[in-house]
């Protein structure tokens, strides 16, 4: 008989399931209509902090969009702030007033308070306490070079950093410095979470692409592996997502993770070609196409559930986070198809 009732667990933990797991990346806030409720009264970052409210959104997108996994209610700017950068939370997204990149030795001033993440503790345990037995929890936290870019840079509304990849050149060790404190307390707070009850943990590396696959394996790449480390020692399973890495998903190995998250730029087909045959792999769905009509939706569902028929180790979701405006009923469509896809 199988252990895991829940497809996502079953999958990610290399058994079989009828059909591919299901979720998606930014589930829990932007698009759930209680969600944008609670943001006309409670701003982000106070919702986050609160471990009722931040457990409540969390659960959401199994009750409301049959989700088959939740994702910590959270943001991977919390690192940075637990190191001591101001980050302010606007309406507008997140605002950096003092960006590292103009200080003489940026890592010198920074200083690891583990205590900014008890919210996090609290929110796991109150999301324990709610969840049903069998819904999973994944955690998270930004990868070391999506985290630096913001750190150094602050937001860049153009997402290229591009000042921040000159300074990796120009100022390479204060660089190595500062993913060398953003991976220490990313590895903390992977224990954190692993105690506090997750059952996988996702990397977002969102700015993976800023840089050349080359200098991202070389610089940043040993650092992933630390964090991946870490979850490993609870034995949980890591899923890694290096968006805009391209054919840099060639140089990944079991070191470095045990899922790929593709992201919407890379054929999927392409990728199970790169990518080493160890590692599962999850997506890769352009978020844009949730705007489609359901038709032309289905007919990429029917492509993404021939490739887990062959290709098992699979689990869906898309190729970057869901988008604000997104139709609620196209989301809840594809996990509905893909539960029919199982009968
Ligand atoms: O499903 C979820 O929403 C779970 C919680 C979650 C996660 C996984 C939030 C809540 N943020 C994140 C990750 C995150 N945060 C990433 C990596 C994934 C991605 O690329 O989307 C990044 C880059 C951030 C940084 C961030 N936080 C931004 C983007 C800023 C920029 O430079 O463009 C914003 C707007 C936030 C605020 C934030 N975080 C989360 C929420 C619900 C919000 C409020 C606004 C929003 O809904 O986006």
């Amino acid at each position: 008989m199988a252990q895991y009732s829940n497809p996502f667990l079953a999958v990610i933990n290399h058994e079989s399931a009828c059909r591919p797991p299901v979720w998606m990346m930014r589930q829990a806030g932007r698009v759930l209509p209680r969600y944008r409720n609670l943001t006309k009264t409670h701003l982000f970052r106070t919702i986050m902090a609160d471990a009722k409210l931040a457990a409540e959104v969390t659960l959401m997108p199994i009750d409301d969009m049959g989700m088959d996994a939740a994702i910590l209610f959270s943001d991977i700017l919390v690192i940075p702030e637990a190191l001591g950068v101001k980050v302010e939370w606007t309406h507008e997204g997140p605002a950096f007033p003092h960006p590292l990149m103009a200080e003489e030795h940026p890592a010198a001033g920074l200083n690891f308070t583990p205590s900014h993440l008890d919210h996090v503790a609290d929110t796991l345990d109150e999301i324990m306490r709610q969840k049903k037995v069998d819904t999973p929890v994944i955690g998270f936290c930004g990868g070391p070079l999506t985290c630096l870019c913001y750190m150094l840079g602050g937001r860049d509304k153009t997402l290229q950093f591009t000042e921040v990849v000159r300074y990796l050149y120009t100022h390479r060790q204060e660089a190595l410095q500062l993913l060398e404190a953003i991976t220490s307390a990313s590895e903390a707070y992977v224990h954190l979470q692993a105690a506090h009850g997750i059952d996988a943990f996702q990397i977002f590396e969102s700015f993976a692409g800023v840089i050349s696959a080359e200098l991202y394996a070389e610089m940043v790449l040993p650092f992933v592996r630390r964090i991946t480390a870490a979850v490993r020692q609870h034995g949980l399973p890591v899923i890694f997502f290096p968006k805009g890495f391209g054919t840099g998903i060639q140089m990944l190995n079991q070191q470095d993770c045990d899922y790929v998250s593709i992201d919407w730029q890379t054929p999927l087909t392409t990728a199970r070609q790169l990518v080493a045959p160890a590692l599962g792999l999850q997506g890769n769905m352009d978020p844009r196409l949730l705007f489609a009509s359901q038709p032309v939706i289905e007919q990429h569902l029917q492509q993404y559930l021939a490739f887990f028929r062959e290709h098992p180790n699979y689990i869906f979701n898309l190729g970057h986070g869901v988008h604000k405006d997104t139709p609620l009923e196209n989301v809840q469509f594809v996990t509905e198809w893909f539960r029919q896809a199982q009968k």
